[in-house]
């Protein structure tokens, strides 16, 4: 039978070569465990003298706590070296110049959106938003338009069933707002909206608006010609004019479309690709709210008058950034939306 020193020898150079826990595991079971060679050697001291027995023990006993302790400091050694192979593996070399992140930008027409939106704010109107699947009585009944009127036709109108639709404008928020409260009520309602067009570089069956609706006693065609000029200075710059020629709405009486004067040549270049030479630049619609839209908010017409405008979204972004076909907006081509950012 070995002898402890040589157990001792043995165990010590193999637990230097062993690599990693398991192996050290294995190691402490074959000279520490119940059938160790250690062991071993207490169990069989039954044949020594006392004297014998009382050294070998204790020679046994110095080495099981030699080889324990051994074992624990290659434990240490092998957790070490794990970690620091680890640690090598992770590295990273914060000094290296960091991946370029690709920042989105805002699309141009979300941009002209905020634009509008954040002028009416500023002169005090709240944001109302509704359904893009609306009734038939919202959209158009609410609206003044007559049962005949050609917009209401199956193909003139996205229809879901007989009483529901794709919303042709954005009034029908503005139809919710005049039933859910009661004057002053001063609105914008921006939205998407939608008409069976068939596509091409002005016309687009899914388009933008923003509409507003002021409604108040003593409210005149003056409050709305002001209104809509100091956004118009605003928007397009405090050099603007505005010009009101009168028109049709079913849901304003009197109504008008509302001219800018050109934002690019004032009117000076014959050749001007914004107004053509004219020197105008058509940009929205407008009225006094026809009494019949009124009622439908259970408003007494004698009392309470109001004026609403309308404008395309898309038609705006165009003028402003020379755009000419309203199909870029919709193609979703980076190479395009970038140049917005
Ligand atoms: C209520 C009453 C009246 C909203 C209005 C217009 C004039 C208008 C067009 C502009 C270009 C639609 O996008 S476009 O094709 N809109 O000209 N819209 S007045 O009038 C309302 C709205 C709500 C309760």
């Amino acid at each position: 039978m070995a002898k402890p020193q040589e157990i001792l020898a043995e165990a010590g150079a193999l637990i230097e070569k062993a690599q990693g826990e398991q192996e050290l595991e294995a190691l402490r079971i074959r000279y520490l465990g119940k059938k160790g060679e250690l062991t071993a050697i207490l169990r069989s001291m039954g044949q020594l003298s006392p004297e014998e027995r009382k050294t070998l023990g204790q020679e046994a006993n110095a080495v099981r706590a030699q080889i324990e302790q051994l074992l624990e400091e290659r434990k240490g050694s092998a957790q070490a070296a794990a970690r620091a192979q680890q640690f090598e593996k992770e590295r990273i070399d914060v000094t290296e110049p960091g991946r370029e992140i690709k920042a989105g930008v805002t699309h141009p027409i979300t941009q002209t959106f905020d634009e509008i939106c954040r002028i009416f704010m500023s002169m005090g109107y709240s944001i109302t938003e509704g359904p893009e699947v609306e009734t038939v009585f919202n959209n158009f009944d609410a609206l003044n338009a007559a049962p005949t009127h050609p917009s209401r036709d199956l193909t003139d109108t996205f229809y879901i069933t007989e009483d529901t639709l794709l919303r042709t404008q954005t009034s029908p928020v503005q139809v919710r707002t005049l039933q859910a409260s009661k004057p002053p009520i001063k609105v914008i309602s921006p939205g998407r909206v939608f008409r069976p067009d068939t596509p091409d570089a002005t016309h687009s069956p899914v388009f933008h608006q923003v509409e507003g609706l002021l409604v108040d006693e003593g409210v005149t065609m003056a409050d709305l010609k002001g209104t809509l000029e100091t956004w118009a200075k605003l928007m397009f710059g405090s050099q603007t004019q505005t010009n009101f020629r009168p028109h049709f709405f079913p849901f304003t009486e009197p109504s008008a479309e509302m001219d800018v004067s050109c934002f690019l040549c004032g009117g000076t270049d014959p050749g001007c690709r914004v107004c053509r030479g004219g020197g105008w630049i058509e940009i929205l619609g407008c009225g006094m709210v026809h009494p019949n839209v009124l009622k439908v908010g259970g408003l007494d017409t004698e009392r309470y008058t109001g004026f609403a405008f309308g404008l395309g979204v898309e038609r705006i972004a165009m003028l402003k950034h020379g755009i000419d076909d309203i199909r870029l907006f919709y193609e979703n081509d980076m190479r395009f939306i970038r140049q917005f950012a």
